[in-house]
């Protein structure tokens, strides 16, 4: 049904790329949104007349600020800092911080504005918001990285907690950063309250919180190949990044039986035929979070292959998933990824894709799990670490994974409900749509806000 008030795609575009000029990470995670949400929008009438697409591309407030630290030289360095609170309509904003070169006011617009829908999948009461700065973790010792995370957390304490926001971490900001931001946060607010999420298990953290993302997106993938009569069993899978998501995904993927052929990060990536088991896996693993190497010395201690500058799409692979970062697997991936065979690509990172290689994938008829559904266990396990915190309790490990299958299962399945398209599903439009009727249905019961 079409009234007055119908809107199309392009004009609704046309306003958010004029309120919002030169965010283009920004206006592409909005446009692959709008291509389902408007139509949806149209055709119902229950959402028509009360503007909720604009609505929900307005974050309620973007806060921006100095922070000032010593570098071990004595130095006085500057960064900017942010936090975007996209929306707390269905809970607290919740969402990570990333520290990274690339961080943008776009940027974390674009990845507070997926939280919305994410966190809503996931079924839990979070809301949505994301933050960081442009601070480079990277060749900076312990006691620099310490000193930037208490400068930031100095200025960010007068923003979360646990009933307003609850920051964890992304890009740049793991375990290390989030102790580092903790201590800050409680020395500071003057309470131990779970106001970060992703803490270590000694000090209010979740098992397999930082598992979860990774462990969560080879999950998604066994059930939407389950849903097509297929299984990850015996098949060669190629993976990006070789961070946090990355490494949790191969893990996951090598129990269920995959082979994992690759990682990667921004200098080039390895190709190890062999398969990536779970003794080179703990070396990767040592080798990224303690010594902070490049995944080119693998390639030197086991003889495999190295690729600089490259990205891992064009070997032969059944199975893809990009989990380093935006932007990273292009058209000419997408085309490699086709004629290779690959039958199923699950987005561990937010909008690796782009949009031209996204439409691309879904036509030649390869599975594809957006990553506001695929990577949505990280966020869904901060949830669950929000849960114990508030109940001063902590659950075994075995019990957190059994409600992480659980959610991506629930996840899938609502995908599924709202992406059917004949004997195919649609997982992108499934995601836009079921992520965002429960976000709609609480802002038309509040009214005017
Ligand atoms: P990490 O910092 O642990 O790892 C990031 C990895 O991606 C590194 O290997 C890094 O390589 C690589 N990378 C980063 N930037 C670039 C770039 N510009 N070009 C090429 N490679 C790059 O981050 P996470 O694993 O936590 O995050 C990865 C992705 O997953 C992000 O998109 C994040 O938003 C998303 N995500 C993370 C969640 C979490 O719980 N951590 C939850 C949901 C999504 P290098 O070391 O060389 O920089
Ligand atoms: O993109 C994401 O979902 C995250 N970085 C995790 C957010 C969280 O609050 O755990």
């Amino acid at each position: 049904m079409r009234n007055v008030n119908s809107l199309t795609v392009d004009g609704f575009m046309e306003g958010v790329i004029q309120r919002n000029r030169g965010q283009k990470e920004f206006h592409q995670a909005v446009a692959e949104w709008a291509h389902d949400v408007i139509p949806y929008v149209n055709e119902n009438p229950q959402y028509q007349d009360h503007n909720l697409s604009e609505r929900m591309t307005e974050p309620d407030r973007v806060i921006l600020f100095r922070v000032t630290w010593q570098d071990d030289a004595g130095r006085f360095q500057v960064n900017k800092g942010y936090r975007v609170q996209h929306s707390n309509a269905i809970g607290p904003y919740k969402g990570g911080l990333r520290f990274h070169p690339s961080v943008s006011l776009s940027v974390l617009k674009f990845l507070a504005f997926e939280q919305v829908f994410k966190n809503s999948l996931t079924g839990l009461p979070i809301g949505s918001g994301k933050g960081g700065s442009d601070f480079n973790p990277k060749g900076k010792s312990d006691q620099e990285v310490m000193r930037f995370c208490q400068a930031f957390m100095t200025e960010l304490v007068h923003h979360i907690g646990p009933n307003t926001d609850v920051p964890a971490g992304d890009i740049g900001v793991g375990s290390r950063e989030i102790s580092y931001m903790f201590g800050q946060y409680k020395r500071l607010a003057h309470e131990f309250t779970g106001a970060l999420t992703g803490k270590s298990l000694e000090f209010g953290g979740s098992y397999i919180r930082s598992e979860a993302t990774g462990f969560g997106n080879a999950y998604f993938m066994q059930e939407m190949l389950k849903h097509h009569n297929e299984d990850i069993d015996g098949k060669v899978c190629a993976v990006s990044g070789a961070g946090n998501v990355a490494l949790h995904c191969t893990q996951k993927l090598t129990e269920l039986g995959g082979k994992v052929v690759t990682l990667s990060d921004s200098s080039g990536f390895i190709h190890d035929p062999k398969g990536i088991n779970e003794e080179k896996l703990a070396y990767i693993s040592e080798l990224k979070n303690v010594k902070r190497g490049r995944i080119s010395e693998y390639a030197e201690k086991y003889g495999c292959d190295y690729h600089e500058g490259k990205a891992p799409w064009r070997v032969d692979c059944d199975l893809a998933f990009p989990c380093a970062t935006q932007n990273e697997l292009d058209i000419d991936d997408a085309r490699a990824l086709i004629k290779n065979g690959c039958k199923a690509v699950s987005e561990g990172a937010n909008m690796p894709t782009t949009v031209e290689a996204m439409h691309a994938l879904q036509e030649a008829g390869v599975i594809f799990g957006p990553g506001k559904a695929a990577n949505a266990g990280g966020v869904a396990i901060s949830g669950l670490e929000m849960t114990q915190n508030s109940m001063r309790l902590s659950w075994s490990a075995e019990e957190v994974e059994r409600r992480l299958k659980h959610i991506m299962r629930d996840i899938h399945d609502k995908c599924a409900q709202h992406g059917k398209n004949g004997d195919q599903v649609n997982y992108v439009k499934g995601a836009n749509i079921a992520g965002f009727i429960k976000v709609a249905d609480a802002m038309l019961a509040y009214g005017v806000m």
